[in-house]
């Protein structure tokens, strides 16, 4: 059988024989002629059949000319099927200029012919199908974007001299608080599923590791609704030794993101535009950094009322500082830094002159938060104080604090939401439309 050819890849060719293979997107049967658009993970094509309705005698090949009609006129939309044809370039054809007259067609699998979901389905409906609305070129595309992205972070990681760690998900205690946690049955005793992978890309920095990364999942039991919340999520992860403050942590992850961003807008920009109807502008460094007292002080000036002063921003915050941000510096990041030890954890080290705030901060993008990143507290003796401080038993946390008795370098690092990069990114509603397969509270299938 003749090699299979993508479909983005058929207007490179000269005219001739090809095959293609793909799913069904719609059939026109006319009396004289069929056409079929043909979809790949690539692309569609038009395909044409004329039309042989009954058996000819002076025609030896008659009979599967008519098998092919028949099948096409049976051909439910979504059946995935290979066809061997004739390739020509003909100016004529909407649909990239070029066609394929049918010689041959195999019928993988057929479709039912009533899809369940349609253009106008509730997001509901199209997560219950999810597989059939990944059809649509638009969530191709996000999950190109995706993969392009993180080989840009891996890549730059690479370049970097990082190390990539893999840390279990399955934890004895909790990694962040005891807040929104997945309590498990472990043979005798219980589990906890990773917050995030916190303690364990420390522990990397006590092996003498340097830097390293991670890219995996992250469990929050959270109960809200929101369009940024998952209770599973692929959180972004980079932890690097001998930081003088979280300044350090920061410059690597506004390096990190112009390396995704380049390589996303380089790979996909025309699509992007194209589908989403965006110019993916790739950020300029520095990203403008705000001290989180100012910047409430900023939003006040602005009219907003943060409903708890004492507390992190809240989204309409967010909103109103990105607002801020983009008429005076037109740029669409801002780190929020120095939040307030009372709404930190307790790992995030505090300033040396004032330890009512944190060397922290948060990162935002078009509006909403996409990262937290901090210098860490390395020494044990004010570590311990610290947990003490946030009502934690030092004791429960033994093993983590061992990491810091037996040598430690200065470091820190971030933790970056994957979804909620690409949500803003393409202007999404919601983290769930660039997110595989999501999971909520009431979401769990498929
Ligand atoms: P934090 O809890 O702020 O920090 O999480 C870091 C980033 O992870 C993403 N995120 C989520 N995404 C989807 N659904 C959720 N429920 C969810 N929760 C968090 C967000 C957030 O900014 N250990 C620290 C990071 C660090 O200091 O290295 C942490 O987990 O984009």
């Amino acid at each position: 059988m003749t090699e299979r050819i993508l479909i983005k890849n058929l207007s490179a060719l000269e005219d001739g024989p090809v095959r293609v293979a793909g799913w069904v997107e719609t059939v026109r049967d006319q009396k004289k002629v069929q056409f079929i658009v043909l979809r790949d993970e690539t692309g569609s094509v038009q395909l044409v059949n004329p039309a042989t309705r009954e058996l000819n005698d002076e025609d030896a090949d008659s009979a599967t000319k008519l098998e092919i009609t028949e099948a096409i006129s049976g051909l439910a939309q979504g059946s995935f099927v290979s066809i061997e044809g004739d390739l020509k370039h003909d100016e004529r054809v909407k649909l990239g200029g070029i066609e394929i007259k049918i010689r041959s067609l195999t019928i993988a699998s057929e479709a039912i012919p009533e899809t369940p979901i349609a253009s106008d389905s509730s997001s509901d409906k199209r997560m219950d199908w999810r597989f059939l609305d990944l059809r649509r070129p638009e969530q191709n595309l996000v999950f190109r974007i995706q993969t392009t992205f993180e080989h840009a972070l891996r890549t730059y990681w690479i370049e970097h001299d990082f190390i990539e760690v893999h840390t279990p998900k399955l934890m004895a205690s909790p990694s962040e608080s005891r807040a929104e946690l997945f309590e498990l049955e472990y043979f005798d005793t219980k589990a906890y599923l990773a917050q995030s992978p916190q303690f364990f890309k420390q522990m990397a920095q006590s092996a003498g590791f340097g830097a390293i990364f991670e890219i995996a999942p992250a469990f929050r039991a959270d109960p809200s609704f929101t369009s940024r919340h998952a209770t599973e999520f692929t959180s972004v992860d980079a932890e690097i030794s001998w930081v003088d403050s979280h300044e350090d942590v920061m410059k690597l992850h506004e390096e990190l993101l112009v390396a995704g961003f380049t390589a996303v807008k380089e790979k996909h920009g025309a699509a992007i535009k194209e589908l989403f109807d965006i110019d993916l502008e790739v950020p300029t460094v520095p990203f403008p950094r705000i001290p989180l007292a100012e910047a409430k002080q900023i939003v006040a000036d602005r009219g907003y009322e943060i409903p708890r002063a004492d507390a992190d921003m809240d989204p309409e915050g967010e909103r109103q500082i990105a607002a801020y941000v983009k008429e005076t510096y037109g740029h669409d990041f801002v780190f929020l830094t120095d939040y307030a030890s009372s709404i930190r954890p307790f790992y995030h080290m505090r300033h040396a002159d004032n330890p009512e705030l944190t060397n922290s901060y948060d990162l935002i993008y078009n509006g909403v938060e996409i990262s937290t990143g901090a210098q860490r507290e390395h020494r044990i003796d004010i570590l311990i104080e610290q947990a003490k401080d946030k009502g934690m038993e030092p004791e429960e946390l033994d093993f983590y604090l061992d990491f810091f008795r037996y040598g430690v370098p200065t470091h820190g690092g971030f933790g970056m939401g994957l979804a909620r990069v690409l949500m803003l990114m393409l202007h999404q509603q919601s983290i769930r439309e660039v997110t595989y397969l999501f999971r909520s509270p009431t979401r769990l299938m498929p």
